[in-house]
């Protein structure tokens, strides 16, 4: 059978209900229909809900932790082989049209980007430059999003290109003249960058269809992610009085961390939180706000969904006219998550909540993937290059951390996860996050913190009352961390070549055992071994305590221990430089 070309479509920060067929509010006509066509996966997640590191986890199919793009203002290590290199060995084509970020928007010497200025608008370099960019090789790219002054690369060539000689007009300074301005953004719609992403990835398709060889291709739109502009008519759309608008819940804050606490407070004090080499904390700020002002911008950010549909709608269609739907595994998703008002927040942040790592996921191939399916098995976007790699029929590379979902699209197997993990490393030690989440409970841990959260999703979906202090929750808590560690050290990828390692990495990151000056952990989840010694009262190590019911407050911190020490020895081989 001729190898499937690959059609990954992508948004940014879309919040995992907003698709048409899941919420009547908003229309996603195209969406809708590549769900019939296909497989709608409700639980899917992403490794981290930041962009970089979670679109690096895309095209590697390591968590972030270990692909070395950890935070924001980070890039993705030059030297970490991609899936689209694979595919390029076996003799596909690999495309990238749209938001890449890969790398920090802020040029360093030590750490050349070249997703910064002033590079990004040197519009000759650009001219010539379609890649090699990790493992594409031809990318059409741009870095803004809506009237942000980042602006550049070839999205400004096509619009110049289009006869939109006074682009610069449409951003804000100090790239362009644009004012402060909401809701509505002054660009014709001719010259948005959807339409741009469209055209260039329906041209791209007619040249794969005309050299006859295998493609991946990824348009990645940019929308619905703030700020909230759409062009006219689209920002009328909507009636925001029409819309429901999520709110906080009172007193849910009570039992959560304090930086939840914080975020209802008029003018919260975060500078505890900042640290040298940490950079902008995305979320640590007031997120108190009007709900009639909430409404209207629910209503362009439904707009913004609504309008990339339309266009994701005529690359599907372009896809179908040119007869290559029926050898082509499509799959739509976005980076991450987004609040708009759940829980009293707005935006993203280290409040790992359903709205923010749970994600819109859906698999179309007509005749393979079972159409009109919903599915509940969990999904992780850290596995999309190992899936991608299997549908195709190409080995999986051996450092690859995340899981071979193709059966499980293809409907013919039982989920191949019982878990998935989101990380968070925003700051080097005081926002650093673990998630695990299973088939019904939640926890989240900060390195080196005494709070967290642990959320029953079967009796308590709306993630309302955190049961991380509840005393009748301690067994359950314990229970939860072992199945947390173990997860962590499942996930290690084998270090067997030392010459692939990047900087910093070492083996030091990957303790099992865990000893103070009383008690002994052990853990090997690969043999199902754990081990809990009383040094004490037997240093030969010849009692196993881990079943020992009186131990179970002191095993319990044990494990944390063990789990907070291998967080502390995450690499960080780059600062981050810049706050995105
Ligand atoms: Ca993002």
């Amino acid at each position: 059978m001729k190898r499937p070309n690959i059609l990954l479509i992508t948004s940014d920060q879309q919040h995992f209900s907003t698709l048409g067929c899941l919420n009547p509010e908003l229309k996603t006509p195209a969406l809708d229909r590549l769900a019939r066509q296909g497989t709608l996966f409700e639980r899917a997640y992403c490794p981290n809900p930041t962009c970089t590191p979670t679109r690096a986890s895309m095209i590697t199919g390591k968590y972030p932790s270990q692909h070395g793009g950890y935070a924001l203002g980070t890039k993705l290590p030059e030297n970490e082989p991609t899936l689209g290199e694979y595919l390029r060995g076996a003799g596909y084509r690999a495309a990238l049209v749209g938001k890449a970020h890969f790398q920090q928007l802020l040029w360093d010497d030590r750490f050349p980007s070249l997703e910064s200025y002033p590079i990004m608008q040197d519009l000759e370099f650009w001219q010539r430059f379609h890649g090699p960019f990790y493992g594409f090789d031809h990318v059409e790219l741009a870095r803004n999003h809506t009237y942000e002054a980042h602006a550049g690369q070839h999205y400004a060539i096509w619009m110049e290109e289009n006869g939109c000689a006074n682009w610069r007009d449409y951003f804000r300074p100090p790239t362009g003249t644009s004012p402060v301005t909401r809701h509505k953004w002054p660009i014709p719609e001719r010259f948005h960058y959807d339409k741009w992403i469209a055209d260039k990835s329906c041209e791209l398709l007619r040249r794969f269809k005309r050299s006859g060889e295998p493609f991946f291709l990824w348009p990645s739109f940019f929308d619905p992610h703030p700020p909230y502009l759409v062009p006219e008519p689209w920002d009328t759309m909507y009636d925001p009085e029409a819309l429901t608008v999520p709110c906080v819940t009172p007193g849910e804050h009570d039992n959560n961390p304090i930086h939840f606490q914080m975020t209802q407070q008029k003018n919260p004090d975060f500078s505890p939180w900042q640290e040298p080499g940490g950079n902008g904390m995305h979320g640590f700020h007031s997120h108190l706000h009007e709900r009639r002002d909430m409404a209207k911008n629910i209503a362009v950010y439904y707009a913004m969904i609504t309008l990339m549909d339309k266009y994701i709608g005529q690359i599907l269609t372009s896809l179908d006219e040119l007869g290559l739907r029926e050898n082509t595994l499509v799959v739509f998703t976005t980076d991450h998550g987004h609040f708009y008002g759940h829980h009293g927040l707005i935006g993203k942040g280290a409040f790992h909540y359903e709205d923010l790592v749970k994600i819109p996921f859906i698999v179309s191939w007509p005749g393979r993937v079972p159409e009109g399916g919903r599915s509940a098995a969990l999904q992780s976007l850290v596995d999309l290059p190992q899936t991608f790699l299997s549908a195709c029929e190409l080995p999986i590379p051996r450092d690859m951390t995340g899981v071979n979902q193709w059966d499980v699209w293809l409907g013919r197997a039982q989920p191949a996860r019982d878990h998935v993990i989101v990380e968070n490393h925003h700051q080097p030690t005081t926002i650093h996050a673990k998630t695990y989440v299973d088939e019904r409970y939640k926890i989240t841990v900060y390195c080196n913190r005494p709070y967290g959260e642990i959320f029953d999703l079967e009796r308590d979906p709306g993630e309302i009352r955190n049961l991380w202090n509840d005393p009748q929750s301690a067994g359950l808590k314990a229970e939860l961390m072992r199945r947390l560690l173990c997860a962590e050290i499942r996930k290690e990828e084998p270090l067997t070549d030392e010459t692939a390692r990047w900087p910093q990495k070492s083996r030091d990151m990957y303790i099992k055992t865990l000893r103070d000056d009383r008690y002994e952990v052990t853990v090997d989840p690969t043999r199902n071994v754990v081990g809990f010694y009383d040094l004490a009262g037997d240093p030969q190590r010849r009692r196993n305590l881990w079943d020992a019911a009186q131990h179970a407050p002191a095993r319990a911190e044990m494990v944390r221990k063990l789990l907070f020490a291998r967080m502390e020895r995450e690499p960080i081989w780059m600062p981050r430089v810049s706050g995105a």
